[in-house]
């Protein structure tokens, strides 16, 4: 049985035509849903196959997978998801009868039913509910023919063009793994070689310090690597840089001779006001050339840049910088996203006031006046500490000598959620850390020179430093670095700009696929896209329908999707489609990375072997990971290497199936993922209850159509405080204020009081299934302190 690849068949252009057993199309349904667009039944075929057609009515609102049951309830058999993606060349009536393989049930191990009470496991992780696992309500595809094969054409030209060439280059990565990156290290530029051993490591606590590192005593820099080093190759005069503004028509470039010059002139000024190796440089910037441009004078001198995503609050950002306690702040007067002007020197100012005030102050604000939001003369201003960017900036020399740094230097520093509401600054650095953003860059992109590759990703994450700056600069790529909203001024923008300056890579997150999915197919198909060639997800588990519409729509059945599960700690992408080699499974992250050995273990640490559900931890160093958290190797330790001794502990579950795909679950740690960004649930609550109308808050996850997750809390009040609609408002605004608008709480449920156990410990798996409205899985509330308070809040679900 053949299985035609997916170029041929497009479901969305095409009448897809549906084979069945079952002659009596009278019967037949007259409209069906398929990957959320509504087909039309047009005419049962009467040739011998006995097929039925369908043709595109109009698009749904609603992201939901429906057609199997809609279809199995009008008397059919087969199951319409699988037949219409996996078109059969041969005899497709045939196999749909009588192959359809019984879904296999996949049940949690008991062993796992208990983890809850298990004292070893970081705070929050709950079992694994289901080993089949549900994305966004959507059950996952499992099962044997559910795969997505990359065309031959695309397949021939990849640099993996088959899972043979996976297998053998990723039993080279786990065998010799200092010959493996050793060998792609040297194609790096190194003042001098590194030393041996190539990389030593201790992940096992129980051996002691928890240690991992990587080319120690090479001398290198990043930011050479990323520039200097491809002009030389002949790259000078190719973009490096292409900038999209908020405004459609405000755009600009960068040849990769120019983005050295200006690199170079913020790092002569970093220099003169005494920015030395090793010092800390917050920059709070939205996504302008300058930010990249300040992260890599930072990595040209040796200084170590800790991005905060411009979208936090002040009060996060003095946090921070309290924390790194940085020679300069680089921030920006102000950004128009969308049609809204955010003021951000003056969070800024607020942010330093806080700092100040609390012993730390900044003695340099370096300023860029970002003239499309806001004039200078609107700008507030303290003299002495505040320097315009455009004043100073542009006065030093366009050459600026690099400072050679050892491979184990830190590059820069990312604060991220933990379980605490104390953010982790997650330290990377540079050797591995460049290494490893450029491979996995260029291999699960499949990136050829001609490329021109957009990650709609915010520098102020991790995605934004591995895949907007380093990996794709390493790689001598032409990146697009968009300033504005996806939906501003309407939701085509992201086509309008994939046309514009025909990118062929596009790496973008699921719940903004899922977004722009809700707004109509016309948004989409009004462009042409024919430039892309790949397309990539990040951030949370894709959910099977949104898969499809990015892949069928978007990508015209024609682009593979790179799926990649990897965190702010691994520095780069760890299980991941190699776009050429495998066939997909929607919703699936597959396969490791060469070097990653992913296994999943039971709540003893106990590895599983085959398929499986569990935590996915990580065995043996690889050169991308984080070496510590930022003044807290304690906290390092404890967080990630303590709970499964041995190993590196990611926070996720994952199913693996019987063909060895890795299925992403999600957290099981007291972090929400919200559209793709993470937010400690502690973080939310301190935000919380420092309201003073507030007495205690517990907040948990809920599945949402969108974000994915969606913050749910429960507040409860400061006696004799009544509920009102003005107070939920204020506690929300209280945390968009505290942490950021992304951190908001969707909504607010108020509590008389909270299921806890006798000895004070919150029962969130309660709470979970009260916000998901899931009342009959309760389960044993009988262990509370006090039973009746569930009911309480059952009864003010609503209210
Ligand atoms: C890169 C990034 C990490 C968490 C991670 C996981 C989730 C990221 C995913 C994914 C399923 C994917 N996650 N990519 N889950 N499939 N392809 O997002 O880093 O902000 O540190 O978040 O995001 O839960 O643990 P970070």
């Amino acid at each position: 049985m053949a299985l035609c690849c997916s170029n041929d068949y497009n479901i969305l252009r095409r009448s897809p035509t549906l084979y069945t057993q079952d002659s009596a199309q009278e019967t037949a349904p007259t409209q069906i849903f398929l990957n959320s667009k509504l087909f039309n039944w047009v005419k049962p075929c009467t040739n011998k196959k006995k097929s039925l057609h369908f043709s595109p009515l109009t698009h749904r609102k609603s992201s939901r997978f429906q057609c199997s049951s809609y279809y199995r309830s009008s008397g059919y058999t087969i199951t319409l998801r699988k037949r219409l993606l996996f078109f059969a060349m041969d005899d497709p009536f045939e196999r749909s009868i009588s192959s359809r393989p019984s879904k296999k049930a996949l049940t949690t191990s008991n062993h796992l039913q208990h983890v809850e009470s298990l004292a070893t496991l970081p705070s929050g992780a709950g079992r694994i509910s289901k080993l089949n696992a549900v994305i966004l309500g959507e059950s996952l595809a499992s099962e044997e023919d559910d795969l997505v094969f990359p065309s031959g054409d695309f397949s021939r030209q990849a640099h993996v063009p088959s899972p043979q060439k996976y297998l053998d280059m990723y039993k080279m990565s786990i065998e010799d793994p200092a010959g493996f990156w050793s060998d792609i290290a040297s194609q790096f530029y190194w003042k001098q070689r590194w030393g041996q051993p190539v990389y030593s490591e201790n992940l096992d606590i129980r051996k002691g310090r928890i240690k991992i590192e990587w080319f120690k005593g090479g001398m290198t820099n990043i930011c050479y690597n990323c520039l200097d080093r491809n002009i030389e190759s002949g790259n000078g005069e190719k973009t490096a840089l292409f900038w999209e503004g908020n405004e459609p028509g405000d755009d600009g470039n960068l040849t990769y001779n120019q983005l050295l010059q200006r690199v170079c002139q913020l790092a002569n000024y970093l220099k003169d006001i005494g920015v030395k190796k090793g010092d800390a440089v917050v920059i709070y910037l939205p996504m302008l050339m300058e930010l990249p441009i300040a992260m890599l004078a930072c990595a040209r001198i040796g200084a170590v840049h800790s991005v905060v995503f411009a979208g936090f609050s002040a009060e996060s950002l003095a946090q921070r910088i309290m924390d790194c306690k940085p020679k300069v702040v680089i921030t920006c007067n102000a950004v128009r996203r969308g049609s809204k002007i955010i003021y951000l020197k003056d969070i800024v100012d607020a942010a330093l006031a806080d700092s100040a005030q609390n012993g730390f102050a900044v003695d340099v604000c370096l300023t860029y006046e970002n003239c499309s939001a806001l004039e200078k003369v609107k700008t507030k201003w303290q003299e002495g500490r505040d320097t315009w960017w455009q004043d100073v900036v542009t006065k030093y020399p366009t050459t600026c000598d690099v400072e050679w740094v050892d491979a184990e230097d830190p590059l820069f520093l990312l604060y991220t959620s933990g379980s605490t509401g104390k953010p982790k600054g997650v330290l990377h650095t540079t050797g591995g850390y460049m290494v490893y953003t450029a491979t996995t860059f260029k291999y699960a992109f499949d990136y050829k020179p001609s490329d021109i590759y957009w990650c709609t990703a915010d520098c102020g994450w991790i995605t934004g430093h591995s895949y907007v700056t380093y990996g794709p600069l390493l790689n001598a790529a032409t990146v697009v670095v968009f300033e504005g909203a996806p939906n501003y001024p309407d939701s085509g923008r992201c086509w309008d700009i994939v046309d514009k300056y025909k990118v062929s890579i596009f790496y973008t997150a699921p719940t903004l696929v899922r977004s722009l999915m809700r707004e109509g197919d016309e948004y989409v198909t009004r462009y042409s896209r024919k430039s892309l060639r790949i397309l990539g997800s990040v951030g949370e588990p894709i959910n099977p329908s949104a898969w499809r519409w990015f892949y069928n729509l978007v990508g015209d059945s024609r682009c593979p999707i790179s799926d990649t599960w990897w965190q702010t700690e691994t520095g780069g992408f760890m299980i991941t489609p190699l776009p050429g080699a495998w066939p997909q499974k929607p919703g699936s992250a597959t396969f490791p990375f060469f070097g990653v050995q992913p296994v999943i273990v039971d709540e003893k640490g106990v590895e599983i072997e085959g398929e499986c559900s569990g935590y996915l931890c990580v065995k043996s160093s690889w050169p991308g990971a984080f070496r510590t958290l930022y003044g807290d190797h304690e906290r390092y330790e404890t967080t990630y290497f303590s709970a499964f001794p041995g190993y590196y502990f990611s926070g996720d579950g994952c199913s693996r199936d019987k063909d060895g795909y890795h299925w992403l679950t999600g957290r099981v740690d007291d972090v929400i993922n919200v559209s793709g960004h993470r937010i400690g649930t502690a973080e939310v609550e301190s935000a919380l209850v420092s309201h003073p109308q507030c007495a205690e808050a517990a907040v948990v996850g809920v599945e949402h159509e969108v974000k994915g997750q969606g913050i749910y809390a429960f507040v409860t009040l400061v006696e004799g405080v009544p509920y009102s609609e003005d107070l939920r408002k204020s506690l929300v605004l209280t945390v968009r204020n505290q942490i950021g608008a992304f951190a908001a709480p969707d909504k607010i449920h108020w509590a008389p009081g909270l299921p806890k156990t006798r000895s004070g410990k919150i029962m969130r798996r309660i709470l979970r299934k009260i916000a998901s409205r899931q009342l009959d899985e309760l389960g044993d509330t009988s262990t509370l302190a006090d039973p009746s308070v569930v009911d309480q809040l059952i009864a003010l679900a609503d209210s």
